[in-house]
C-alpha cells in the first residue's frame, strides 16, 4: 500500500500569544490574509484560523473580524479553511461557534474537554532550563481566566448546531481522557466516523510533550477508534518541530503555526508562519514523506469540498 501523504496544517494566529511578544504574529486583517496565503504557498494544505481585532490585536470571535480576510484567502489559495471554535478562554460556547456557523467552512475545531489551560507566553521548552515559570504569578493568579470550558453540554451544543453544515471537525484532544470523551460522543451518534483528531502536547493542564505520550495517545486512539480516525500532532512551544516530525514518521499529519509556537528554533523567534511551514516541509520531505496538496487533504479527511 502506498504511504499516505502528510497533511500540514498551519495555525496562523490563535488567541494564546499577544502581538507584543513577536512582531511576526499577524493580527490585522491584511496580515492574517497575507500570512495565511504565504503559509499555503509554502505547503500548508489546511489553514486553522482565528480572528483578532484589527487595531488592538485582541482575540475576536466576531464574524465581522473574519469577513475581511476569509474571502481573500479563498481567492488566493486552494487551502482548506478551518475556523476555530475555541475562540479564547473566557467566552461562551454560543459566541465561540458563531464564526463557524456564519461562514460554514470545510473544517472547524471542536475541543473535547475542559481543562486548566495555561501556556507561558514564551514557552520554549527545549530544555528544563527554558521552563522557568512563576507558579503564583503565571498560573495561580490567572487561574480564573485559565479555565477552558468545554463541558459535555457545550460539546453537544456545538456539535448539534454545526451538524447541518457538514463541517469536518478537528477534534482537539489535550489529554488521553479527551479521546474517551470523543469515543463516547461517537457512540451516542454526536460525531460520525472517520473523525480527525489533533493530539495536542505541551499545554499546561494537558498532557506533556514527550514522545512516549504521543505513542500512548496513538495506541489508545487505535484501540478506541480502529480505522475510524485520522490523526495529526500539535506540539506547543519548543515541541512543535520535534513532535511534528515524529508524527510524520509515524504516518500521521502535523500542525505548525504561530498560534502554537512563536519560535523557529531554540530561542529564535520565527519570522512568519510560512517560515515554520517551509522548515517542517523540508524536514518531512528530507525524511522521505510527501506532503498532501489541499485536494489530497480533502480526500484523506473526507471533507465536504
Ligand atoms: N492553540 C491550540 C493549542 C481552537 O482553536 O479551538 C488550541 C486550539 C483550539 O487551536
Ligand atoms: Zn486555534
Amino acid at each position: 500500500m502506498a504511504k499516505q501523504k502528510t497533511i500540514i496544517t498551519c495555525a496562523v494566529t490563535g488567541a494564546i500569544h499577544t502581538p507584543t511578544m513577536s512582531d511576526a504574529l499577524p493580527f490585522t486583517y491584511d496580515d492574517i490574509a497575507q500570512q495565511a496565503v504565504d503559509a499555503a504557498e509554502a505547503g500548508a494544505s489546511i489553514l486553522h484560523l482565528h480572528a483578532r481585532h484589527n487595531e488592538t490585536g485582541a482575540p475576536s470571535v466576531n464574524p465581522d473580524d473574519f469577513a475581511p480576510f476569509l474571502p481573500r484567502i479563498k481567492q488566493s489559495t486552494n487551502a482548506v479553511v478551518n475556523i476555530s471554535t475555541g475562540g479564547s478562554l473566557t467566552l461562551s460556547i454560543q459566541d465561540r461557534i458563531k464564526p463557524a456557523k456564519t461562514f460554514s467552512p470545510e473544517m472547524c475545531s471542536m475541543n473535547m474537554g475542559s481543562m486548566n489551560f495555561s501556556f507561558h507566553p514564551l514557552a520554549n521548552r527545549y530544555s528544563e532550563e527554558d521552563w522557568k515559570y512563576d507558579w503564583e504569578k503565571d498560573y495561580v493568579a490567572n487561574s480564573d481566566q485559565n479555565i477552558f470550558r468545554n463541558t459535555f453540554r457545550d460539546i453537544k451544543e456545538a456539535a448539534e448546531t454545526l451538524a447541518p453544515h457538514g463541517i469536518k471537525f478537528e477534534h482537539e484532544c489535550y489529554d488521553v481522557g479527551h479521546l474517551y470523551n470523543l469515543k463516547y460522543c461517537m457512540d451516542i451518534g454526536l460525531f460520525k466516523a472517520p473523525v480527525f483528531i489533533q493530539f495536542i502536547f505541551g499545554i499546561m493542564g494537558g498532557i506533556g510533550p514527550e514522545v512516549d505520550n504521543l505513542i500512548f495517545m496513538k495506541r489508545t486512539a487505535d484501540r478506541l477508534f480502529g480505522d475510524d480516525y485520522r490523526w495529526s500532532v500539535l506540539g506547543a512551544g519548543g515541541a512543535q518541530m520535534g513532535l511534528g516530525t515524529t508524527a510524520s514518521q509515524m504516518g500521521g499529519h502535523l500542525r505548525v503555526g504561530l498560534e502554537d509556537s512563536l519560535f523557529i528554533s531554540r530561542g529564535k523567534l520565527a519570522a512568519s508562519n510560512a517560515q515554520q511551514v517551509a522548515k517542517i516541509r523540508r524536514i518531512v520531505e528530507d525524511l522521505g514523506c510527501e506532503i498532501a496538496s489541499p485536494d489530497e487533504a480533502r480526500e484523506i479527511l473526507d471533507l465536504k469540498g
